[in-house]
């Protein structure tokens, strides 16, 4: 058959060149492209920082995927402020980012759980980025799946002029664009702008992300309960109900560890991921501003929920960078029964 046949005159591909070449899906870049006029603000910097980051991902990907080659394993020998051992695919992992966002230009601050205050990048820039640069630090000297966590706000303050509190604490609920990178079995990216969530997987050979999961929807509800149950004993009544009404139903058990990782398969399969607080963190463990934000700004956008058995995340105040808080995220039923127990 000759190639003009099969491509139909150059329109749509017909069932003949389909069925002898799959379909390879729309390029991260070109869907960026063809979705620009669904932001608020359509200058094309916020592509562009999207694009940014993907970037970068590509970079961290490949230093992930060899860290066991070129001694990228184990601890830097320093702490975080959060009091975690930096790993040195953590450090690497937030040069890798800043530096992708530096060169681009749209990010005037920086917030990282690797930097103790935020971080100036381009006073013109319209945008602040909060960035868990590499998440699950305990997984990857295990070759266990890790992952990246970003939130984007838009700067309250004009660009140009100095950087207030106000454009660095915003709430989840100002995020104009959030989402994760996957570095699993497959490395994905996954995002949302406030119109459904989106999920590209990397084909290393080509280089590029390609649309894979379009248009993601989360269970309303599932069999999947993701905690840390050796933390037991210090969970309050409410939490500790929860997990015996999930045995009573036979529900699985399934933690990772990774929070990504626990996140993205709870969000395809259904199921409930709770960090709630412990005797050791009282306030919970998990980072409000970079790591819980934008899981639930993704959640809700799935069709999901995300609270801190209370309230809801995206509504909650940020009083500081590195704020930490109890976190219920999931299948919308699931996680309304959660809280139904407190
Ligand atoms: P890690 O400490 O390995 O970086 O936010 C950090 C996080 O991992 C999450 O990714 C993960 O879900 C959680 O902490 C695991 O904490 P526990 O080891 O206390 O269960």
């Amino acid at each position: 058959m000759s190639m003009q046949r099969s491509f139909n005159n150059g329109n749509a591909p017909s069932i003949e060149s389909s069925r002898i070449a799959h379909s390879i899906g729309t390029a991260l870049d070109r869907f960026i492209k063809n979705n620009q006029d669904q932001f608020a603000y359509a200058s094309g910097e916020l592509s562009q920082l999207l694009r940014d980051i993907a970037l970068a991902s590509k970079v961290v990907n490949r230093e992930v995927n060899k860290a066991g080659l070129i001694d990228l394993m184990g601890a830097v020998g320093s702490q975080n402020l959060a009091g975690d051992d930096q790993q040195k695919l953590d450090v690497l992992a937030n040069i890798r980012f800043t530096r992708a966002l530096a060169k681009g230009g749209e990010v005037c601050a920086l917030i990282s759980e690797e930097s103790d205050t935020y971080v100036d990048l381009n006073n013109e820039g319209k945008y602040v980025i909060a960035i868990d640069p590499l998440d699950g630090s305990s997984n990857i000297d295990v070759n266990v799946s890790i992952g990246t966590i970003f939130s984007i706000y838009r700067r309250k303050s004009p660009a140009g002029t100095p950087i207030q509190p106000s454009d660095i604490l915003q709430k989840g609920s100002d995020q104009v664009a959030a989402g994760y990178v996957l570095y699993g079995s497959s490395t994905m990216l996954v995002y949302t702008t406030g119109h459904g969530v989106n999920g590209f997987t990397y084909e290393p050979t080509l280089g590029e992300y390609f649309l894979s999961h379009p248009q993601l929807k989360m269970p309303e509800d599932g069999k999947i309960y993701s905690i840390n149950e050796g933390l037991a004993n210090s969970f309050s009544a409410p939490v500790q109900a929860y997990i015996q009404y999930c045995k009573d139903r036979q529900y699985t058990a399934r933690y990772i560890g990774s929070l990504v990782a626990d996140f993205h398969r709870n969000m395809l399969k259904g199921g409930i991921y709770i960090y709630p607080a412990t005797a050791k963190s009282p306030n919970g463990k998990l980072r409000l501003m970079y790591e819980c934000n934008a899981l639930a700004f993704v959640a809700e956008q799935a069709g999901g929920s995300a609270t801190n058995g209370k309230d809801r995340i995206l509504d909650i105040e940020v009083k500081e960078l590195h704020q930490r808080t109890a976190f219920y995220v999931g299948s919308k039923n699931m996680v309304e029964k959660a809280e139904s127990l407190g």
